[in-house]
């Protein structure tokens, strides 16, 4: 069993596949914390986790002028300064459950919490890229640098933690789907072009809610890349019962989008979409009042957010939604069949769920 070397994982998991292991927090743990939990942060595999063994890892940097530049993992941490960031990973599937809800999708049915937030640490690309001979010739011929992980060969014994998230190197790249984020990074290529791995050619690809298995081209359409606006309640979950006599609901979620776009208001409605109100914005620790604003265009982490309201006198029943928007002025869609698309991926629509107020 190639998986039998898997890291242990927190029981809290819900967990959308075992082999490979594809996993995510309840709602209502995730919207606890500003900095996701590496226990409960959502789990992501294709393969098997490799055991990387960190005393002989290397790191390859191919395709510029040098030749290959080969790095150990003391090199990479002693001869570029450490850079860090907190930035949110989402992955394309995030909220799937709601596009099969409209008509069967192919993917792993994932929830709303294929989406957490952590802060990362380590060398800068572009430093790595620059000890490599990278230069701006390189740029007029080069536009593509692919990242290569290590779950494909297994090697070494040895590992680390947290492994399930790409220990002990790890590409992030802040605002871009999660994907690529390669984990357990053995490779880099600078080249002029496009990676040829399936994850960038015949897969995490948007097509019309009209496509289906026997017309789609992947090669029609381009890699997702930045990922659209995107927010979700989290607390009260979906069926939940709110007695009368609390006579206030506490809504709780989060929003995030693409590209470093800042999210700058998050509305929410008990009446499914006729009245709404905006919510508190955290975008740290909890308590803390929002900080300032990243610079325009590096806002990588998520806001969680939050509504206190009296429960409407008639209603038996709240249909909770919620909508955010971002500094470009993009807002999610309505409703989810007319972004729904056969992979299931990019599903952002507003997210509602409902509860039963209880006499
Ligand atoms: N990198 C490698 N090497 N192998 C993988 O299976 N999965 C990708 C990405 N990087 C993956 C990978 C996908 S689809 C996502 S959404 C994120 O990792 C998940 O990261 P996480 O498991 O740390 O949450
Ligand atoms: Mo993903």
């Amino acid at each position: 069993d190639p998986y039998s070397t898997d890291p242990e994982r927190h029981p809290a998991l819900h967990i959308n596949s075992l082999k490979p292991f594809n996993a995510e927090p309840p709602p209502e743990l995730l919207s606890d914390s500003f900095i996701t939990p590496s226990a409960i942060f959502f789990k992501r595999n294709h393969l098997p986790v490799p055991q990387v063994d960190v005393a002989s890892y290397q790191l390859h940097i191919e395709g510029l002028p040098g030749g290959v530049l080969t790095l150990s993992l003391e090199e990479l941490k002693t001869r570029f300064p450490k850079h860090t960031i907190t930035a949110t990973l989402q992955c394309a599937g995030n909220r799937r459950s709601e596009m099969n809800k409209v008509k069967q999708v192919k993917g792993l049915n994932w929830g709303i919490a294929a989406i957490s937030n952590a802060t990362w640490g380590g060398a800068r690309l572009r430093d790595v890229l620059l000890a490599a001979g990278y230069s701006p010739d390189v740029a007029q011929r080069a536009f593509h640098v692919q990242f290569e992980g290590l779950d494909k060969d297994v090697t070494g014994t040895t590992y680390g933690y947290p492994p399930d998230h790409g220990y002990p190197v790890r590409a992030v790249v802040p605002g871009t789907v999660g994907a690529r984020n390669v984990k357990w990074l053995g490779k880099i290529i600078v080249s002029a072009e496009e990676s040829s791995s399936h994850w960038q050619q015949n897969d995490y690809k948007g097509f019309s809610p009209g496509t289906d298995w026997d017309t789609v081209d992947f090669k029609s359409a381009p890699a997702i890349q930045e990922l659209p606006i995107q927010s979700a309640i989290t607390v009260p979950t979906d069926g939940a019962v709110v007695d009368r006599s609390s006579e206030e609901v506490t809504v709780k979620g989060y929003a995030w989008s693409g590209g470093g776009r800042e999210v700058v208001r998050v509305d929410v409605s008990l009446d499914g979409g006729k009245t709404w109100q905006v919510a508190q914005m955290r975008s740290s620790e909890k308590g803390q009042a929002p900080g300032p604003s990243p610079p325009p265009g590096r806002a990588w982490a998520w806001k969680l957010w939050e509504v206190t309201a009296p429960l409407p006198a008639e209603a038996q029943e709240l249909e909770i939604v919620c909508k955010a928007v971002d500094n470009s002025y993009n807002m999610q869609p309505d409703t989810v069949p007319p972004i729904w698309n056969l992979r299931g991926v990019l599903s952002n629509a507003w997210h509602r769920v409902k509860v039963e107020i209880r006499e």
